[in-house]
Order: structure tokens, then C-alpha cells, then sequence
């Protein structure tokens, strides 16, 4: 059975190209320095949007046309949706998705049905990946949509609640490894608080950690060897959620001794609900070696929540892209589409466009930036802003010899300190187009 007759594998035809289904950009087999676009980017679906996604909001309900689901939760549909996928995955070429257990099979009446379930289309899901060849960038629990984690998961002032949650993400990590997922991702859904009178902030962080502590020896019990990721979002569900940005994760793992087994999956929307640009929160994460991966999305600049819209701004995968290459990349980690089509775009062919529009504007991006880089238009500007440091009174900052007496000692001698340059942001921005 073809669900997707109409669309034919989609080729890459060149930047001439008006084929609406070919890439003008992505081109797997082209190497961006030193790498292939297909493992530069390690491009995945999200399959809770992709085949999850139903167009609801908070004013009506779903809009997607989607013939093969028969409105059933039930395994049968959840089995026939994984062949679905896979013909729309082998069609796009992306070599990875990513799915929540409750994406892929309906949750149970109790947690050994919902364990059954899962394991009856992660069988399938087994199969249609050796037929492909696409395979897990990684796997998830959804700790959030069930009523059971109103007050959170590992953060729920109910132990039985924690207890849940933790038989739900050893199940997902055993089907993950299963599957040969490359990596772990958490995603603390409700692990926040609407109101501090209520909540006793230090006993639900202290719990969160021991819940990753849980999970990093689950996966030393069972032999799994992906990279665990934690996913910073500020809020939504929650008021305010304790993986806030990048900056409160990295503390966090820090100050729980999960240091070693944890980096980051960086969000766009996310970072920007954080009041952050992507590029930021990637930097930030990237300077410490814990930018893992990446959820390619983009938010809309006039609504303040999580529209995970398809990213197609220039700009903006440039940004993501300049860090990304300036650390050789995110194996094994990869760039997974957290995107959906917005509720009016409801038919099938809507959800090629969108990927397509998504990975040409990756590929693009990953041009722009290796053009910069290859210029070294920002690197050479950016050593010579910072030149005062590589000798005489900057080095010894650096180096940890200088104390506050030597410093005033230097100043005191001097006088007249060396003048400010120019910061020449606008004429960066204009060499930035110059590229675009
Ligand atoms: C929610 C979100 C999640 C995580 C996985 O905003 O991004 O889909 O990526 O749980
Ligand atoms: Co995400």
C-alpha cells in the first residue's frame, strides 16, 4: 500500500530548480567542510507532529487531513501509522526521526498494556527501519499529557507519581536501545510550578536529580550507550519550568553530579520563549561541550508561546549553523524538525513542503556559513577585538598572574589607558549579507 502516490522520492534538482518537491540546497552527498550534509546535519522527523500532529488549539479542534488514521487509538492504527511514516521518511531522505512512547502506541489501562502496546509497534517500527535504513536519533517518554502528571512527573509532590514516571522512562530506554536509538532525551513537560506558596522548589529539584541518577544507572544496568539529553524550555505547561534555558540546565547537571553523562537539546523556540536568540543558547551550550543536538524549529515573533513553526529564515539557520560547524557538528546527535504545520496547512502533501522548506533552509544556512568561516570574516574580526590579551598586562589576566595590586599598579603607571575600537556591529551586519 502507497499512502503518498503522488510524491515521488524527493531529488535534489540545484538552487534553479522550481520543482516544489526537490531540494535546491540539501544535498546529501555534498561535502560542507569536510562532512556530508547527510551526517552534518543528521536530519530527523519528529513524529509526534508529523503523524501525532492533529492542527487543534485552544479554540477548535483538529483540521489534518490524515486518510490512513481511522480516528481509533487503537495498536492496529498505531502499527499501520509506522508504515506511513517510513514511506513519507524514505520519500523526504531523512535518515533519523524521533518519537515519545504515546506518539507511537496508545497508552494502556494500565502501565504492563501500555508496555504491551509499545513493544507491539516498536516490532514494526524494528522492521520498517532494516527495510529503510532510517533510523531512532533518539527516544522519549511523554510525562505530561496524562492527567496522572498534572502536578508533574519526577517532580510531583506524589511519590507514586515519581514511581510512574520512572517505570515509564525504563521502558522507553529498553525500547530505545532496542531500536538502536542514538541518544535519551528529557524533557521536563510539567517538572516546574504555577505557584511557589504550594511548592517546595528544593525538594522537587533534589527529586529531579535523582530521577536522572535513576536513569544514568538504568542505562549502565541494560548496556545502553546513547547520550542522555536534557531539553531547556522556560514555560509552558508550567508557569516556570526548572530546565529554564540552557544556562539553568547546565547548573543543574553541575550541581547534581550528572555532569559526565548529560548534554543539552537546544530548542529554538525554546530559546527564545527564554528571552534568548538560538544562537545563544547553542554558544553557550557549545563552549562548555554540551551542545548535543538540536530541535529545529522557529516561534512567531507577534504570539509569546510554542508555535514550533518550520524554520525557513536565512538568518537564523546561518546563526545555528556557524556554531554548529564551529564545533564539527552534533554526532550523535542531529538536527530533529520539533515543527509542525500550522492548522490551516491540513493535507498531506503539506508536511513535504514543510520538511523540504525546513532542510534547504539548513542547507543554506550551512553554505552561508561556511563561506564566512572560509573568510574568516567574523574570526579574524573577533581575535583582533580581544588582541589586548595575548601579551603584557591582558596574558597576565589570562594566566592568573595578575592580582587586583598589579593591576592598579599598571593603571596607576600608565595614565592614560589604550582607547576603545569600534565595535562595528553594523558593518558586520552588512558583510553578514553580503554572504546571505
Ligand atoms: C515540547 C518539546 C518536546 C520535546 C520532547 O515543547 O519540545 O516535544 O522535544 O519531549
Ligand atoms: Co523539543
Amino acid at each position: 500500500m502507497e499512502y503518498f502516490p503522488e510524491v515521488p522520492v524527493i531529488p535534489y534538482e540545484g538552487p534553479k530548480s522550481k520543482n516544489k518537491l526537490a531540494y535546491k540546497h540539501y544535498n546529501p552527498e555534498e561535502v560542507i567542510e569536510g562532512q556530508t550534509m547527510k551526517d552534518l546535519f543528521r536530519f530527523a522527523v519528529a513524529y509526534w507532529h508529523t503523524f501525532r500532529g492533529t492542527g487543534g488549539d485552544p479554540f477548535g479542534p483538529g483540521t489534518m487531513v490524515r486518510p490512513w488514521d481511522d480516528g481509533t487509538d487503537s495498536v492496529s492504527n498505531a502499527q499501520k501509522r509506522v508504515e506511513v511514516a517510513f514511506e513519507f521518511m524514505s520519500k523526504l531522505g531523512v535518515p533519523y526521526y524521533c518519537f515519545h512512547d504515546r506518539d507511537v502506541a496508545p497508552e494502556g489501562a494500565t502501565l504492563a498494556e501500555s508496555n504491551e502496546n509499545l513493544d507491539a509497534v516498536a516490532k514494526v517500527l524494528k522492521e520498517q527501519q532494516e527495510k529503510t535504513g532510517i533510523k531512532l536519533l533518539w527516544g522519549t517518554a511523554n510525562l505530561f499529557s496524562h492527567p496522572r502528571y498534572m502536578h508533574g512527573a519526577a517532580t510531583s509532590p506524589n511519590a507514586d507519581v515519581f514511581a510512574y514516571a520512572a517505570s515509564q522512562v525504563k521502558k522507553v530506554m529498553e525500547v530505545t536501545m532496542e531500536l538502536g536509538g542514538e541518544n535519551y532525551v528529557f524533557w521536563g513537560g510539567r517538572e516546574g510550578y504555577q505557584n511557589l506558596y504550594n511548592t517546595d522548589m528544593q525538594r522537587e529539584l533534589s527529586h529531579l536529580a535523582r530521577f536522572m541518577h535513576m536513569a544514568v544507572d538504568h542505562a549502565k544496568a541494560i548496556g545502553f550507550k546513547g547520550q542522555f539529553l536534557f531539553e531547556p524550555k522556560p514555560k509552558e505547561p508550567t508557569k516556570h519550568q526548572y530546565d529554564f534555558d540552557a544556562a539553568a540546565c547546565l547548573n543543574f547537571i553541575r550541581a547534581h553530579d550528572l555532569w559526565d553523562y548529560i548534554k543539552l537539546n537546544i530548542e529554538t523556540n525554546h530559546a527564545t520563549l527564554a528571552g534568548h536568540t538560538m544562537m545563544h543558547e547553542l554558544e553557550y551550550a557549545s563552549i562548555q561541550g554540551k551542545l548535543g543536538s538540536i530541535d529545529a524549529n522557529t516561534g512567531d515573533m507577534l504570539l509569546g508561546w510554542d508555535t514550533d513553526q518550520f524554520p525557513t529564515d536565512i538568518y537564523l539557520t546561518t546563526q545555528c549553523m556557524l556554531v554548529i560547524l564551529d564545533q564539527k557538528g552534533l554526532a550523535p546527535g542531529g538536527v530533529n524538525f520539533d515543527a509542525k504545520v500550522r492548522r490551516e496547512s491540513f493535507e498531506p502533501i503539506d508536511l513535504f513542503y514543510a520538511h523540504i522548506g525546513g532542510m534547504d533552509a539548513f542547507a543554506r544556512g550551512a553554505k552561508i556559513a561556511a563561506a564566512i568561516r572560509k573568510d574568516r570574516v567574523l574570526a579574524d574580526f573577533v581575535s583582533q577585538r580581544y588582541d589586548s590579551y595575548n601579551s603584557g598586562i591582558g596574558q597576565q589576566i589570562e594566566n592568573g598572574t595578575a592580582t587586583f595590586e598589579t593591576l592598579e599598579q599598571y593603571v596607576l603607571q600608565k595614565v592614560e589607558i589604550t582607547p576603545n575600537k569600534s565595535g562595528r556591529q553594523e558593518l558586520i551586519e552588512n558583510i553578514i549579507n553580503d554572504y546571505l
